[in-house]
């Protein structure tokens, strides 16, 4: 201990002097300076004491100074947090990879805390041989893949049908994660089982306390579904469904069951609540629209945004994210004046199909107010809808698969709001 404590004060008393020496160089190269800068001046403790040892965070966590930067939900939204919603902070994110802990959680109820040891996946229905697997039994599969993808919640923006609501894109586009999963086909998986000459669709079924279900087009589980077990490399985390997800990329997120424990195989869909009931679209003549499966071509502007609002007058760049459930983001338009102009944004990062896709666009702010937005085309065509396009195909009613233009108002300070212009 002694030794320690002297061993530091000498320390403190080396930098000390290095400290006045920096200071003496500020002053000196910034002669006349009426205020130096402390930050420049003054020896912060981070660098005159010595830090944490390696023993201390076997897990690590973020700067404190990031304790902002969290999954935020909307208490009215729902009627209880067990059946509810929180939502991804996109404006503080940047690339295309979603960390863990920020990612949103959509659950029916509440978090299934699954021990693996005691977790089982049962295929069973048109197959030669019923099975019954363990997640170790699955990780022995040879085909083991890594994919990034997006999963979007058909209700993402959904609360924005009948006119700007929520003051942020956390709120109004956060029901969105992209992360990359490590898992093994489901088609490795039933072929394994050995398909039956009928079967055409499969119920995914999750073992938390809703059982949730949907039906699955086998097409569909034959072409890219996984079942995973990894997210950014370590094991899925209980919210995102642990030990084991079906991931149905480019489709809506209700279909990507979580701890998965039951495939049946069959020769039609089920219609279960969450295909009748709920995740179908109330069209404006009164019909509804059943299985929408794929999640259409989306974009967002992140920064600036409500909560990320202009503050520099000067050069800023804009960024945000754009996706499509069909394939590859081809191009992102952005407009500052309300969709008067349009210039191409600059994507950068790996633009995978089904994923998340950064862009930027660099621009200068003197203090004008702007109507900022973002125009996404994917590799197939097709564009990203205006909102007034969306209502006049789809009405009001609906709460799903919302994926029209979204309008940031920069007012002259700075800050920034949802709004919508016609
Ligand atoms: N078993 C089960 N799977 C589920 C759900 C659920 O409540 N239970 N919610 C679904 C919905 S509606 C969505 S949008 C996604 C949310 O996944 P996330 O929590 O990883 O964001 O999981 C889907 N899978
Ligand atoms: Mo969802």
């Amino acid at each position: 201990m002694e030794s320690d404590r002297s061993h530091r004060a000498s320390r403190r008393r080396f930098l000390g002097g290095v400290g006045a020496a920096v200071a003496l160089l500020g002053s000196g190269r910034r002669a006349g300076a009426a205020t130096p800068d402390p930050a420049i001046t003054e020896l912060p403790d981070w660098t005159r004491y010595l830090g944490e040892g390696v023993a201390s965070r076997p897990y690590g966590r973020p700067s404190e100074f990031e304790a902002h930067v969290v999954r935020r939900n909307v208490a009215w939204l729902t009627a209880s947090p067990e059946s509810s919603v929180n939502f991804t902070p996109l404006h503080d994110l940047d690339g295309t990879i979603t960390p863990n802990g920020l990612c949103f959680e959509r659950h029916h109820s509440g978090v299934a805390e699954v021990d693996p040891a005691k977790h089982r996946l049962m295929v069973h229905g048109l197959v030669e041989r019923p099975r019954v697997f363990t997640v170790a039994d699955l990780k022995r599969f040879p085909g083991r893949a890594n994919r990034v993808y997006f999963m979007e919640c058909a209700a993402n923006s959904g609360m924005e049908w009948r006119g700007a609501q929520l003051n942020g894109c956390q709120f109004t586009h956060g029901m969105v994660h992209n992360v990359m999963y490590t898992g093994v086909p489901l088609k490795a998986v039933l072929e394994a089982c050995g398909l039956g000459p009928n079967a055409s669709w499969l119920l995914a079924e999750g073992a938390d306390a809703a059982a949730m279900t949907r039906s699955v087009p086998l097409a569909k589980a034959l072409d890219d579904c996984l079942l995973a077990w990894a997210m950014n490399g370590e094991a899925l985390r209980p919210e995102q469904g642990y030990p084991l997800r079906l991931v149905v990329p480019g489709w809506e997120g209700n279909m990507w069951i979580k701890w998965l424990r039951r495939i049946e195989v069959g020769d039609r869909p089920w219609h279960h609540r969450e295909e009748t009931a709920k995740y179908t679209d109330l069209m404006a003549d009164g019909r509804a629209r059943r299985f929408t499966f794929i999640m259409d071509a989306k974009s967002v502007v992140t920064n600036p945004s409500p909560q990320a609002p202009l503050v520099h007058k000067g050069t800023n760049l804009l960024s945000g994210l754009a996706w499509s459930g069909r394939g590859r983001v081809k191009r992102v338009d952005v407009t500052l004046d309300g969709g008067r102009n349009w210039r191409h944004a600059r994507l950068d990062g790996p633009v995978l199909p089904l994923s998340l896709t950064r862009f930027y666009f660099p621009f200068n702010w003197n203090g004008r107010e702007l109507l900022i937005q973002s125009r996404v085309i994917d590799e197939t065509g097709y564009v990203q809808p205006t909102k007034q396009a969306l209502r006049q195909v789809r009405g009001t009613s609906s709460i799903y698969h919302n994926n029209g233009i979204q309008t940031w108002h920069v007012h002259a300070g700075g800050e920034t709001e949802n709004v919508e212009i016609s």
